[in-house]
């Protein structure tokens, strides 16, 4: 192999500076190759570009207790660590291979080549891609890559003219052109905008959404508390935590958007369009929503005012029956755009409690990252088991027959929410004034309700705290507690009672296999 390299280019041996310059040539090379295939991705399909689409298949890949921890620990910033750290990875890689060029210039050429195919044969296979055109992006950037890589390992490797030296200066000639290039090709290519996002958007300002035939019950004035540093009885949009494996948005355009039904015990498939959906007896609801990987006193717990129709009565029309009626299916599959599955029984679905397929959240149309257009909710389950954003299909079947994309990952199959209650107020190692200081704070147990908060200040007695009227049993309940503080350090801990009696456990547990349990606690110095 270096025999033909010799024979083809000049005797010549690199500097270390020339390794240097090789390493950024290859750093330019990736650059420039992800800018054109990220550009390409987004006039077609922007969740095809290459980082998303390795970085979703290293999520699907990711074991349970790893994707736990990474978003206890980087929150909803996870997403941004894993894309992070993909392209730090793919930089030192990239760096090798421009070294490595160097010493064989078609090797490395075929290195860029081999991570573009690397990259193709992710977005070609992530569940939502249903095109072999989502390797287009990749493709072409790959292309782009390993050309570029060979033309500047090509300045290296030939002397300037009348010296003995590499041509460091058309090497550098080409880098900045071609990273300059791509980056104001990119920036164009964004203020252009994508022609996925302005249909999906102009599909969202258009939407106007109907008057429910069934409003929200009027909120009791009570159920907001005016208690400084309380979470509020409503979660404004903006506010609502967001979980979901989505590395890219799905902005979905509604006017092509279809909902299909179909599976055990539906009479006929049948395919819905928003409007067809808009146009059926709407209904008004105020519902909690948790997630299983909130961890005790965690963030990822929401209440909304959510519109939409009673998804039990579109089933009932297919000719669909819940199980405790002889029906033949016991899970309902939702699925997304982007390929998530979540598994509802049916049972739950059907049994009267309020479980909406939603277009609107706290009076706008859903926003894109809580599920535009359409998405699940089911009030008392977890969200991976009942919400399903950006829902494309419902298909009826059985538990046995499948599992939805976190049961294999170790999650339970069936999660009904556990009963949990968060201090919200004094927030944890406050420094609060001695006097009345007023610990407050939200308790959920959604569908069966909240009938008790106590609370304990160190190893006192547990006092009630004042619950809020109660909107209803779906949704949590804020509740205060006036503490009479004495300066020192205390531990305030807090636990709620469910409208079945049953008082949550002391006792901590992991938020896997099916949601933690707990009392939560703060630490407060008193001044
Ligand atoms: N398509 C899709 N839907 C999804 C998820 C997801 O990853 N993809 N995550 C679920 C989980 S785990 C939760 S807790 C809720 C969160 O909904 P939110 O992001 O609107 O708060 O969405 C559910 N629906
Ligand atoms: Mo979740």
């Amino acid at each position: 192999m270096n025999a033909t390299r010799a024979a083809r280019e000049p005797e010549y041996t690199p500097t270390r500076t020339d390794r240097l310059l090789a390493a950024v040539g290859g750093l330019v090379a990736a650059y420039v190759s992800l800018a054109v295939a990220d550009l390409v991705a987004s006039r077609v399909r922007p969740e095809a570009a290459p980082v998303p689409a390795v970085g979703g298949a290293v999520v699907d890949r990711t074991p349970a207790a790893l994707k736990d921890w990474a978003i206890r620990t980087f929150g909803e910033s996870d997403k941004a660590v894993l894309q992070l750290g993909i392209l730090v990875l793919l930089g030192l890689l990239a760096a090798a291979i421009g070294v490595l060029a160097l010493r064989h210039r078609a090797l490395g050429a075929a290195a860029v080549g081999a991570f573009g195919l690397l990259g193709a044969l992710a977005a070609v296979t992530r569940p939502d891609s249903d095109s072999a055109l989502d390797a287009v992006p990749s493709l072409v950037g790959a292309v782009v890559g390993v050309v570029l890589l060979y033309v500047l390992t090509g300045r290296l490797l030939t002397p300037r003219p009348g010296t003995a030296r590499a041509d460091r200066r058309g090497f550098l000639i080409v880098a900045a052109s071609a990273g300059l290039a791509a980056t104001g090709a990119a920036a164009l290519g964004r203020a252009v905008g994508s022609p996925v996002e302005t249909n999906a958007s102009a599909s969202r300002a258009a939407l106007r959404l109907p008057r429910p035939a069934s409003p929200a019950p009027p909120m009791p004035a009570g159920a907001q508390l005016r208690v400084p540093g309380i979470s509020p009885f409503l979660t404004p949009n903006r506010d609502f935590y967001r979980v979901d494996t989505a590395l890219v948005v799905p902005k979905v355009d509604a006017d092509r958007w279809r909902l299909r039904l179909h599976g055990s015990g539906v009479r006929e498939e049948r395919t819905f369009t928003l409007r067809e959906l808009t146009a059926r007896r709407v209904v008004e609801r105020d519902i909690t929503l948790a997630c299983v990987s909130n961890e005790v006193g965690g963030p990822y717990v929401g209440n909304a005012r959510w519109l939409g129709i009673h998804l039990a009565d579109l089933l009932r029309e297919a000719g669909v029956r819940p199980p405790s009626e002889g029906g033949t299916a016991d899970q309902l599959v939702a699925r997304s755009v982007d390929g998530m599955t979540i598994g509802t029984p049916v049972e739950e679905v059907m049994d009267g409690r309020d479980a909406l397929l939603a277009f609107g959240m706290n009076g706008e149309p859903l926003p894109f990252t809580h599920g535009f257009p359409v998405r699940m909710i089911v009030p008392g389950l977890f969200g991976y088991v009942s919400a399903c954003k950006w829902i494309e299909s419902i298909e009826l079947t059985t538990f046995d027959a499948y599992d939805a994309y976190w049961v294999p990952r170790g999650w339970a199959a069936e999660a009904p929410v556990k009963t949990q209650s968060r201090i919200d107020t004094p927030r944890p190692l406050g420094r609060p004034a001695a006097g009345t200081v007023m610990i407050a704070g939200v308790a959920w147990a959604q569908h069966r309700g909240i009938t008790r908060v106590e609370v304990r200040v160190d190893d006192g007695p547990w006092r009630d705290a004042r619950l809020a009227a109660e909107d209803s049993r779906d949704t949590w309940r804020q509740w205060a507690y006036p503490w009479e503080a004495a300066p020192g350090r205390h531990t305030l801990t807090v636990r709620a009672t469910d409208g079945t009696g049953a008082t949550q456990p002391e006792q901590r547990t992991d938020t896997m296999p099916d949601g933690a349990q707990g009392w939560h606690s703060v630490v407060v110095t008193v001044e």
